[in-house]
C-alpha cells in the first residue's frame, strides 16, 4: 500500500525548532530514557526505511548491533535527497537529521506511514546520539555526513566514493548518547527479535535481515510474503485449528486511502486472540478498526447461519462472544492520518475506519463462507456451541458475583492480607505451596505484602470453559484477592495489588506452574499484564557464604564466580525449592524491595506461555515430543 503519490521536493521540510529541545527534555520525545526509550531510537530509523519499503522503493533492510551497542540500518530505496534545501541551504540529509520535525507529515504531505505516537524523526535520534553517520547511495556515489555530541555537524555531506550507477539506498549508523541514555546503553536481543519478526509479518515482502553481534553472533532474516496470513498460522502453530484455509481479506478504500489486511482462522479452544494494529502500532486499547471487524464478523456469520438453516427463524442470533470463542485473528491497517486516543494513546479513534472495515470484511468474509462450505459448517457449528456455554457459564458466574455481593469482606481463607489499603504500594506473592506459604507469611512485611499461597497446579485452564473456571477454587481466590473482576468485566480501578508477584521454585515444575498462572492472567486479565502489575519472582539458586559475607546467586554460573570471589573455605547451599528457606532468608532473596529481584512480565512473555501452554497440554502429540527434545538441557539442570 502507499500513501505516497508525487515526489518530494526539498520544500517540504519545515524548520520548527533546534535539537537541544530534544535533550532538554527526552522524555517529551521518546516516551522516557529507560530501555524502552533507548530502544525507540532503533524504531524511529526503522521507520523510516520501512516508509520507504511501503512507498514502493525499498525491499530490504539490514539491521545490525554490534558488540559496543552501535547500531547500522540500512535500505536499498531510493536514498535520501542529497540537494540543497531551500529554507535551511543546507543538505536535506543533513536537514532531516539536524531540524526537528523535519519528517514530511509536517509539511502536508504524507509520506510518513509507519510509527505512531512518538513518529518524531530521525533529528531525536540525532539529538540523542554520542555520533551518528549517514551514508546516501545515489547516482553512482557515495554521500556522508558525520554528527556528533548530539547532532551537530563536523563532516558537513560530501562525495567520499563512488558505486555502481544502478545502487541506491540509505545508511545510518549511531552510537546511543549514555550521558542521556544513563540506566543502559545496551539493546535488548528478544525486543528486537520481536519486533522486527512483527514489522516483517505486517508489511509482506519486506525482507528484514537481524543481525546481533553480543557475545555469539546472531542473525535472522524475516519475510513473509504471506503477510498476516503467515502471522496467523504462527500464533495457531500449537493449537488444532478447525480450518486449513485461513480467511484473508486485503482491500484499500479508494476514498479515504485507508488500506485494510485482515487474517483470521479458528481453533479448538475457548478464547479469542485478537491483535490490531495501525500503521505498524499495536492498539491495545482497540478503537474504529477493531468495531469495524466485530460489525462485520457478527453480520456475516449471522446472516450465514440463517440462510443456511443453522439457526431456525424463531432463535436467537449469536452474539460477538460466541463468534470469537476460539478466534485468532489479526486486522491492521494503514491510515494516512490516524488519531489515538485512550489512556494510553493506543486506541485508533478516526470514525471512518469503522465502515471502510466493516465493508471490506464483510464482502470478503461471505465469499470465504461461500466458497468453503465444510469449514463453514465447523465455523458457525462452533460458534453455536459457544452460545450455549455463554447461557451456562452467565448462570456460573451470577452465582459467583451473588455470593461475593453476600459476603461483603469475602477474601479468601487462605490469604493472609496486607494492612495498608493503598493499591499502589501493595504487593500480593501468589507462592506455590502451603510450606512456602507459610515461611511467606512469617517472612513478608505485613504492612504492604499479602501472601496468597496455591496448592499444587491450578486448573487446567485450555481444556475447560469459563463457567468451570470459575468453579476452581484456586482461580476463585486468586480473583477474589485481587478485586479487579475478570474477562469483559475487568475493572482496573479496583485492583486492590499494584505488585502480583508468581512466586515459583526454580525447577520443571515451578516453570509449569507459572506457565499456567501466565496463561490464565493472559486469557482472562490481560489489562492486569499490559498494565505493567504482573511479575515473576527470582528466587536465588545458591547461597554461598563465608564469614559475615553472603552471596546469592541465580545461575550456576554466577555461583561459580563467588566460589572464585571467596576462593575457599566458604559453605555453599543449593536451594532444592522455596519451601527450604526459612522467613528469614526468604525476607532476603525474594521479599524483600532492596534485595530481591523481580521480572515484570510482558505481553510478548504471557504469550510465549500462552503458545508453550497450549502445545504442552493440547491434543498435539508431536510439537508436544519436539518441544520435550528441544528443552530436554533445561530439564537437565534441575538435576
Ligand atoms: C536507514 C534509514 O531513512 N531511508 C530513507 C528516503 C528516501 C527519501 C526521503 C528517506 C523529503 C522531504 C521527507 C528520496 N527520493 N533509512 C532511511 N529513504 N527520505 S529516509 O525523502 C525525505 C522526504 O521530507 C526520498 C525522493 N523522495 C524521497
Amino acid at each position: 500500500m502507499t500513501n505516497k503519490t508525487d515526489n518530494y521536493t526539498a520544500d517540504d521540510i519545515q524548520v520548527l525548532e533546534g535539537l537541544e529541545a530534544v535533550r532538554v527534555r527526552p522524555g517529551m520525545y521518546i516516551g522516557s530514557t529507560s530501555s524502552k526509550g533507548l530502544h525507540h531510537l532503533v524504531w524511529e530509523i526503522v521507520d523510516n526505511s520501512i516508509d520507504e519499503a511501503l512507498a514502493g522503493y525499498a525491499s530490504v533492510i539490514n539491521i545490525t548491533v554490534d558488540k559496543d551497542d552501535i547500531v547500522t540500518v540500512t535500505d536499498d530505496g531510493r536514498g535520501m535527497p542529497v540537494g540543497i534545501h531551500e529554507k535551511t541551504g543546507i543538505s536535506t540529509v543533513e536537514t532531516i537529521f539536524t531540524v526537528l520535525h523535519a519528517g514530511g507529515k509536517f509539511g502536508g504531505g504524507a509520506y510518513k506511514v509507519s510509527g505512531g505516537l512518538h513518529g518524531v524523526g530521525a533529528s531525536v535520534v540525532n539529538a540523542l546520539s554520542e555520533w551518528l553517520e549517514v551514508k546516501v547511495y545515489k547516482e553512482g556515489k557515495i554521500y556522508y555526513v558525520r554528527f556528533e555530541n548530539g547532532g551537530h555537524t563536523v563532516e558537513p555531506l560530501k562525495i567520499i566514493g563512488n558505486c555502481p550507477e544502478n545502487k541506491t539506498g540509505s545508511e545510518v549508523r549511531f552510537k546511543a548518547d549514555p550521558t542521556i541514555f544513563t540506566e543502559t546503553t545496551e539493546y535488548d536481543y528478544q525486543v528486537l527479535f520481536e519486533r522486527f519478526r512483527q514489522i516483517a509479518f505486517l508489511n509482506k515482502g519486506i525482507k528484514l535481515v537481524y543481525r546481533y553481534e553480543k557475545d555469539e553472533i546472531k542473525e535472522h532474516t524475516f519475510l513473509y510474503t504471506g503477510g498476516l496470513k503467515e502471522y496467523v498460522a504462527f500464533l495457531n502453530k500449537n493449537k488444532n485449528v478447525l480450518h486449513e484455509d485461513i480467511i484473508y481479506v486485503e482491500g484499500v478504500d479508494p476514498e479515504t486511502n485507508i488500506a485494510v489486511e485482515i487474517a483470521m482462522q479458528y481453533n479448538d479452544s475457548y478464547t479469542c486472540n485478537l491483535y490490531s494494529f495501525c500503521n505498524n502500532i499495536n492498539t491495545v486499547e482497540g478503537g474504529t478498526h477493531e468495531e469495524g471487524f466485530r460489525l462485520a464478523i457478527n453480520r456475516v456469520i449471522n446472516k450465514y447461519a440463517r440462510d443456511n438453516n443453522f439457526i431456525k427463524k424463531d432463535e436467537d442470533s449469536l452474539q460477538t462472544d460466541d463468534i470469537k470463542e476460539g478466534l485468532t485473528a489479526i486486522i491492521s491497517i494503514k491510515h494516512p492520518n490516524p488519531q489515538y486516543e485512550g489512556q494510553t494513546k493506543g486506541k485508533l479513534g478516526n470514525a471512518e475506519v469503522k465502515k471502510v472495515v466493516s465493508d471490506i470484511l464483510g464482502e470478503g468474509l461471505n465469499r470465504f463462507l461461500l466458497e468453503h462450505p465444510q469449514d463453514s459448517k465447523e465455523i458457525i457449528e462452533k460458534t453455536i456451541t459457544a452460545s450455549k456455554a455463554r447461557i451456562a457459564a452467565r448462570k456460573a458466574r451470577e452465582l459467583t458475583r451473588r455470593k461475593n455481593a453476600l459476603e461483603v469482606s469475602s477474601l479468601p481463607g487462605k490469604l493472609a492480607d496486607c494492612s495498608t489499603k493503598d493499591a499502589s504500594i501493595s504487593e500480593i506473592y501468589i507462592v506455590e505451596g502451603n510450606s512456602a506459604g507459610g515461611s511467606a507469611k512469617q517472612g513478608r512485611d505485613s504492612t504492604f505484602q499479602a501472601i496468597l499461597p496455591l496448592r499444587g497446579k491450578i486448573l487446567n485452564v485450555e481444556k475447560a470453559r469459563l463457567h468451570k473456571i470459575f468453579e476452581n477454587a484456586e482461580i476463585r481466590s486468586m480473583i477474589t484477592a485481587f478485586g479487579c473482576g475478570v474477562g469483559d468485566e475487568i475493572d482496573l480501578s479496583k485492583l486492590r495489588y499494584h505488585k502480583i508477584v508468581i512466586m515459583t521454585d526454580a525447577d520443571v515444575d515451578g516453570a509449569h506452574i507459572c506457565t499456567l498462572m501466565l496463561t490464565f492472567l493472559f486469557r482472562y486479565l490481560r489489562p492486569v499484564i499490559e498494565g505493567g502489575y504482573v511479575y515473576i519472582a527470582m528466587p536465588p539458586l545458591f547461597k554461598i557464604q563465608k564469614g559475615n559475607a553472603i552471596r546469592y546467586a541465580y545461575s550456576d554460573i554466577e555461583c561459580e564466580e563467588y566460589k572464585a570471589e571467596f576462593v575457599n573455605n566458604y559453605k555453599i547451599q543449593r536451594y532444592k525449592g522455596l519451601g527450604e528457606m526459612n522467613p528469614e532468608q526468604l525476607w532476603e532473596t525474594t521479599l524483600d524491595p532492596k534485595t530481591r529481584t523481580l521480572k515484570q512480565v510482558t505481553i510478548e512473555d504471557a504469550m510465549d506461555a500462552d503458545m508453550a501452554f497450549s502445545m504442552l497440554m493440547g491434543d498435539e502429540v508431536e510439537p508436544r515430543r519436539n518441544f520435550i527434545i528441544e528443552n530436554a538441557h533445561y530439564a537437565n539442570l534441575d538435576i
